[in-house]
């Protein structure tokens, strides 16, 4: 079963011809998807013959794949890991007992609400992407945008697969508003604040795949525990697309930061903007506004959602089953800073409503050591400079701190006039920002770049420096 079936209008691994209801709902969905995709994904560049990889089979080496396609004609469809027989439910109050193949009438809405807000990111991420293309540094960087675009495109297949087969008509009907969304829109916007902000530049595709992809690596790990064994399996194989998308961050700000250096070092006394190349600092300001936002996607810290989805089995901690002993996570507590009455205290709450915050503490983890691998760049250059990231309080929208205001490194409560003042040295400021956009120009001969970024160690799939990655 982990072979993929292209005959199909529809590629699949689950069989999908012998439920001829599901297809038929399926294909029916499929050109108001593709409707969508011609006018809110990458609209300019639908005629163009792309590198992509596509799967082959859901094995570790299925994205052996690659070749030119135009990005209406990439082969979306439904790929979920094979099952294990005799799978149990791993946490939460019903620990031990059979996964479930089925929705379980008790957890409906819950599972419901949490596939369609996991489906809500994957477009809206599209459309925020949606006109980089036209501003890309390279070939190279323009096929990876793409690559990541396709891949959301199909993540958004693989929530509709879930609520198409499992949810009935209301199912059908979240499918349906899904392409219906807009980011950005004020009327009818996305679900996520993340997900609403606009994403005109490299610098901050480069961030957002950094660290707001990384909270859906870390929002899927958590799903890819559920006891509902078929958001398990196809969260799982998400996890494996999920990958390359935060490599696409973490590289491509490193690069950023390789070429200013160089430019830095090349002439030591000359301002880095009139070389045309990002000053550190403003990498600093992005890495603070969308670290900042994507730690708003955790939800609060004190959750009796995250309870209970954690009690219901259905949605559980990054790496349960690997990285944790007990798995009911009941009679204990977990510490935790609170927000009261303009003071920072301690407190201690029920673990289960803690869940967001323990899903959070791993992220950040994981973010600290990719600014470790930014400050090499600086380190091997001989520049001293070091990047950080930002304290979870700062610039927090959602949850305890969005009522305050803090400081970017250390935390500490600050008054609004001084946090006003100093905020503008920690987040991008209109002309900075200005200043980057400035910089956006599309390159669009192979084996060139712009001059604010440096060219990749590698290509693509072992490819040739100047390889032409997308055909314009
Ligand atoms: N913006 O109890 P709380 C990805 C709402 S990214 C706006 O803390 P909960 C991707 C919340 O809905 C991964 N509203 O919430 C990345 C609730 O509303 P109600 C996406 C927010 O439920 C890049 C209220 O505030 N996947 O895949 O514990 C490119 C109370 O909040 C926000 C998932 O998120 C916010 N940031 O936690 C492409 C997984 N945060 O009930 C793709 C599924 C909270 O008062 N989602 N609210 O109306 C979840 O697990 C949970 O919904 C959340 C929120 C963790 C997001
Ligand atoms: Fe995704
Ligand atoms: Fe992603």
């Amino acid at each position: 079963m982990t072979g993929i079936d292209y005959s199909q209008k529809i590629p699949n691994n689950v069989d999908l011809k012998s439920d001829k209801r599901l297809q038929r709902a399926l294909e029916r969905w499929q050109p108001d998807y593709i409707d969508w995709w011609k006018e809110m994904g990458p609209t300019h560049f639908n005629e163009n013959d792309v590198y992509l990889r596509t799967a082959i089979s859901v094995d570790r080496d299925g994205w052996a794949n690659f070749g030119y396609v135009k990005m209406p004609d990439y082969r979306w469809g439904i790929f979920l890991t094979p099952t294990e027989p005799g799978g149990k439910i791993g946490f939460g109050d019903h620990e031990g007992e059979d996964v479930w193949e089925n929705v379980p009438g008790e957890y409906r809405n819950w599972l419901r609400r949490l596939i369609v807000t996991q489906g809500d990111t994957e477009p809206a991420s599209v459309e925020q992407q949606r006109l980089l293309g036209l501003t890309a540094p390279s070939l190279y960087d323009l096929r990876n945008l793409f690559q990541v675009n396709v891949e959301e495109g199909r993540h958004l297949w693989a929530m509709v697969y879930l609520l198409h087969s499992y949810f009935g008509k209301d199912g059908r009907e979240e499918a349906s508003e899904l392409l219906e969304r807009r980011s950005g829109n004020a009327d009818s916007p996305r679900i996520l604040t993340t997900f609403n902000e606009p994403c005109h530049d490299w610098l901050s595709f480069f961030c957002f795949t950094m660290f707001t992809d990384r909270d859906g690596k870390f929002q899927l790990l958590s799903l890819a525990e559920s006891g509902f064994e078929p958001l398990a399996r196809t969260t799982r194989f998400m996890l494996t697309e999920e990958a390359h998308h935060m490599f696409v961050g973490q590289t491509g700000i490193a690069r950023v930061i390789r070429r200013t250096c160089e430019a830095m070092l090349e002439s030591p006394d000359k301002d880095p903007m009139e070389m045309g190349v990002v000053p550190l600092e403003i990498i600093q300001h992005y890495i603070n506004y969308w670290a900042s936002s994507s730690l708003d996607l955790f939800g609060a810290e004190v959750s009796s959602n995250s309870a209970n989805f954690f009690g219901a089995g259905i949605k559980g901690r990054a790496y349960e089953q690997k990285n944790y002993d007990e798995h009911k996570a009941i009679d204990q507590g977990y510490a935790i800073n609170r927000w009261q009455d303009g003071k920072v205290v301690n407190d201690e709450v029920p673990l289960r409503n803690a869940m967001n915050e323990v899903l959070r503490d791993e992220y950040v983890k994981e973010n600290e050591k990719g600014i470790q691998y930014w400050n090499r760049e600086c380190e091997k250059a001989g520049i001293d400079f070091k990047f950080t990231y930002p304290h979870r309080r700062f610039n927090r929208k959602v949850g305890e701190w969005a009522d305050g205001f803090f400081h970017v490194n250390t935390g500490e409560p600050m008054d609004e006039t001084a946090y006003k003042k100093a905020a503008l040295d920690w987040l991008p400021t209109q002309q900075e920002a200005d200043y980057v956009k400035g910089l956006m120009k599309a390159v669009t001969e192979p084996g060139k770049y712009a001059n604010w970024i440096a060219p990749p160690l590698r290509g693509i799939n072992g490819q040739e420096h100047d390889f032409e990655y997308v055909k314009l």
